[in-house]
């Protein structure tokens, strides 16, 4: 069997097994296919050096080899903070109005390509299936194959990919996705972000897409895909056993006494809509004073990506919106928002998931989501809580037992919250059942199978598309 070489912008620590709580749900995916196929896990290991040298650090734990570069401030300032978060982030989530276009980002962004090419290209043997995640390293396919790379390459986008009308707002746009077609496999979240890649190809690069989604531009052929991302179904629902997830969720019951509990779980970040949901919050206690005192909704929002200045203003933006509605509606005993800026460890997240009885994750654009679908993972399935998730979210298009909203109306997340607090029993459970059947099917095992089995050939494409969001799903 090949060997796996998965490379991503960064690369979680190597954890023993017995220590994999603590590790986010794909760090764990993709170490137990590293396990499977031998390989190795490369990438940057988040530390800054004076001067590049190309040095890896390697390690490994429990049968998985990870190897490590550290980058130079420049790097990090211009490659990472610049193009991949201040470029392309905002671009690929259809934010062009804080896309930043700085000639020294995309400069930085093809030397980091570079020098992780440089590095990690003596580490791959010829059989070897070559992994690339995500936007930081879209050009990397390309950089490899110019060092004589024959190997099957494929890459995978956990972000949405742009409308073709706002991808051509990307000085040297052709250009990037020119270098996608060094790969073999091309993989997307969701069918929509697929179709939004084959238009930009048919318009822009005069290309041709056959009925199984292989691209054809000129003498390049790339197969893509949509391959949905999931989460650990098991691993998440056996965490819920655990000691740290029962405190958790004493700990939230115990707060809420008599309240229905609302959870947001999200990185602090512009495309979660946590601004809006705060608006819709607003507007549901406007209308509904009859709730008032009764809920009480816990966002919980680690704050990320700290160097990027629009990151610093969404937490002032939220920190003053939260104020706010809790100045014009709490009351001595009762406050109508609890916003932490924490992160949890995934048992006492667990915890919070199966406490709630509403969980409103409602990002603007969202390549998938995986807090949706935890959130589904955690419930009790006697008495199972309400998902109200956007339709923008890749997650809504197999999620649609959920109630689907438009996140940008405070009118229509304001009625879903009503229907979700007010949803009899059978109801809930019925949605529920539905949820979990494709959270427990679709988990994060059959998405890693399905794209390592098409890049080696073993697979035929596409996985069936999901049938389109109703539009007027809730
Ligand atoms: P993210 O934008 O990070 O991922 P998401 O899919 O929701 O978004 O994953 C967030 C992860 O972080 C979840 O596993 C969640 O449990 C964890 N998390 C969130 N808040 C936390 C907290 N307070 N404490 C601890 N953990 C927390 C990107 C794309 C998504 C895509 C994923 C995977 O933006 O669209 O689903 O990659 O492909």
């Amino acid at each position: 069997m090949s060997r796996l070489i998965v490379i991503s912008n960064r690369v979680s620590t190597p954890r023993p097994r017995s220590a994999e709580g603590t590790q986010g749900g794909l760090a764990v995916a993709l170490s137990a296919a590293l396990r499977e196929y031998r390989g190795l896990w490369f990438g940057w290991s988040g530390e800054m050096t004076e001067t590049f040298t190309g040095q890896i650090n390697l390690q490994r734990v429990d049968g998985v080899t990870t190897a490590t570069i550290d980058l130079e401030e420049q790097d990090i300032d211009e490659y990472y903070n610049g193009y991949a978060n201040r470029t392309l982030w905002p671009l690929f989530h259809y934010r062009i109005d804080l896309a930043e276009y700085d000639r020294s980002f995309g400069a930085g962004y093809e030397r980091v390509n570079e020098r992780f090419a440089e590095t990690v290209a003596p580490l791959i043997e010829p059989d070897d299936l070559v992994w690339v995640h995500d936007y930081h390293l879209v050009p990397l396919g390309q950089q490899l194959r110019q060092r004589g790379l024959k190997n099957r390459i494929g890459f995978f986008l956990h972000i949405p990919w742009p409308p073709h009308r706002l991808m051509v707002s990307l000085p040297h746009h052709q250009r990037l996705v020119r270098s996608m077609l060094a790969y073999d496999l091309i993989g997307f979240q969701t069918a929509e972000w697929l179709e939004s890649f084959h238009h930009y190809v048919q318009r822009e690069l005069g290309g041709t897409v056959a009925a199984d989604g292989t691209v054809t531009v000129g003498e390049r052929t790339v197969r893509t895909a949509a391959f949905p991302i999931g989460i650990d179904a098991a691993e998440f629902e056996s965490v819920m056993t655990t000691d740290a997830a029962r405190d958790a969720f004493q700990t939230l019951r115990r707060s809420a006494e008599g309240k229905k509990v609302i959870i947001g779980v999200d990185r602090l970040d512009y495309s979660k809509g946590i601004e809006e949901r705060f608006h819709g919050y607003r507007r549901f206690l406007e209308e509904h004073d009859d709730w008032r005192g009764r809920v009480s909704f816990l966002q919980i929002a680690p704050p990320s990506r700290g160097e990027v200045h629009t990151y610093e203003h969404i937490r002032d933006t939220l920190d003053a919106l939260s104020g706010r509605i809790n100045g014009a509606f709490a009351h001595v005993d009762w406050v109508p928002i609890r916003y932490v800026n924490q992160g949890y460890p995934r048992a006492g997240l667990a915890g919070f998931y199966r406490a709630a009885d509403v969980a409103l994750i409602t990002p603007l654009r969202d390549g998938m989501n995986l807090v949706a679908k935890e959130f589904v993972a955690a419930q009790d399935s006697a008495d199972p809580g309400v998902l109200i998730l956007s339709r923008f979210a890749g997650a809504a298009h197999q999620m649609k037992d959920a109630i689907l909203v438009n996140p940008y109306s405070k009118d229509e997340v304001s009625d879903a919250i009503v229907s979700a607090l007010a949803m009899p029993l059978g109801e809930r459970v019925r949605r529920w059942e539905g949820l979990i059947e494709a959270v427990r099917r679709e988990d994060v095992l059959w998405w890693r199978r399905g794209f390592v089995q098409a890049l080696a050939g073993e697979r035929k494409l596409p996985i069936a598309p999901s049938p389109p969001i109703p539009a007027n799903a809730a």
